[in-house]
């Protein structure tokens, strides 16, 4: 096991001079390649000075308790379809009484010239995180993280066993869209393989047919040490990508070959636990409150073969631009290209300071939430 090491800033950090190409490019609007997803985005950061009178966002909701007795997912309590939750321990896994896929689908499809559809099988579930309520996976202790990290890879060995894609996921927030508080994640896996995961199939084959090696581990190599760096170790690396869409989005790559989190070894598992406590915890302070967020992790496809150009890593998608205003993706975005305001080297920098910063206590909601 190693410590988290926090980077220093490399040579090519924002503030150095013309001598460098991404200072220099970064000083007006300029495109950046996704070699992931093989697309391309602006980013413009004089952006960030624009005045703004449009929606402020409220500060998230104050100090919840420890145990709700209102809360459809705490240990012991009545779920909304009546089914009871046993007093779990510490981790606590059911299937999704809402689900958006179903195991008993029976296979139809349509071809019908332009119009094409087909029935999708497949299962969700939610993961409880902890026991208590009032945590997240930011303030919870380390070996606590473990247990999760261990859950997500059982979890997916089991589902990989009868679905092709395995899509294990945490909104965290009411901004991002989770429905309670308590500390929980969810994971939806399905026969078919969805876009994204299919367009990061592709360029990682594409790129190991060329190269003859793992694109991220490529990339985490040319990033390994530098400005785009928030932390990392001998197992794990965490940057905002150079082609970050969302203010504060971060890649966390698994630094040797894994294509999946049951390939894990115990020390990855370890090392894991720790990183994302230091990267959330990050966020968490970044603005003083609670990050909402959304992330997950993209990991092989489970198809009956051998998915070598595949590497394991976790996409972190926060909205914040501010502490009350939020990235809105909306109509450049949408019918364009995605556009950024600030650099991905200044998020960076901004989540480094926020890591050096002292961290709250476990007990000290509010000086999380302050
Ligand atoms: P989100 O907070 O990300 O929405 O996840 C919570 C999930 O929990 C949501 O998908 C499920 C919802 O369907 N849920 C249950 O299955 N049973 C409940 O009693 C409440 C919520
Ligand atoms: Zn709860």
């Amino acid at each position: 096991m190693t410590a988290t090491r926090r980077p220093s800033g490399g040579a090519t950090g924002p503030s150095r001079g013309d001598s460098d190409p991404i200072a220099r490019l970064s000083r007006r609007p300029h495109r950046r390649y996704n070699p992931l997803l093989d697309e391309w985005l602006l980013v413009s950061s004089d952006r960030t000075r624009r005045p703004w009178q449009g929606r402020q966002e409220p500060p998230p909701p104050g100090p919840v308790e420890q145990y709700d007795p209102a809360c459809f997912l705490c240990p012991g309590n009545q779920r909304a379809n009546g089914a009871a939750n046993p007093d779990y321990a510490s981790t606590f896994v059911f299937t999704n009484d809402f689900a958006a896929l179903r195991p008993d689908a029976p296979e139809e499809r349509l071809e019908d010239g332009l119009l094409r559809a087909e029935v999708e099988a497949g299962t969700c579930r939610v993961l409880c995180f902890s026991r208590r309520h009032d945590l997240t996976l930011a303030r919870m202790e380390r070996p606590e993280v473990r247990t999760v990290v261990d859950l997500w890879a059982d979890q997916t060995a089991e589902l990989g066993d009868r679905f092709q894609w395995v899509q294990v996921f945490e909104n965290r927030g009411e901004m991002m869209g989770a429905s309670n508080p308590h500390p929980h994640g969810q994971i939806w896996a399905g026969s078919a393989l969805p876009h994204e995961a299919a367009r990061e199939d592709a360029t990682q084959r594409a790129y190991d047919g060329e190269h003859g090696r793992r694109l991220l581990l490529d990339y985490a190599t040319q990033e390994a040490g530098g400005p785009r760096v928030v932390v990392e170790d001998d197992d794990w690396l965490v940057a905002v990508p150079f082609w970050a869409a969302w203010p504060y989005e971060t890649l966390l790559i698994a630094k040797r070959p894994v294509e999946r989190l049951p390939g894990l070894d115990d020390a990855a598992r370890d090392s894991l636990a720790g990183n994302l406590i230091a990267l959330l915890g990050s966020y968490d302070r970044l603005f003083g409150l609670s990050f909402p967020y959304s992330m997950g992790w993209h990991q092989a496809p489970f198809r009956g073969r051998s998915e070598e150009h595949w590497q394991l890593h976790a996409h972190f998608f926060p909205p914040l631009l501010t502490a009350n205003v939020r990235k809105f993706m909306v109509g450049y975005e949408l019918l364009a290209e995605t556009q950024r305001d600030l650099t991905a080297e200044v998020a960076a920098e901004r989540l480094r300071a926020a890591l050096a910063r002292p961290e709250p206590t476990r007990t000290g909601e509010a000086a999380a939430r302050a």
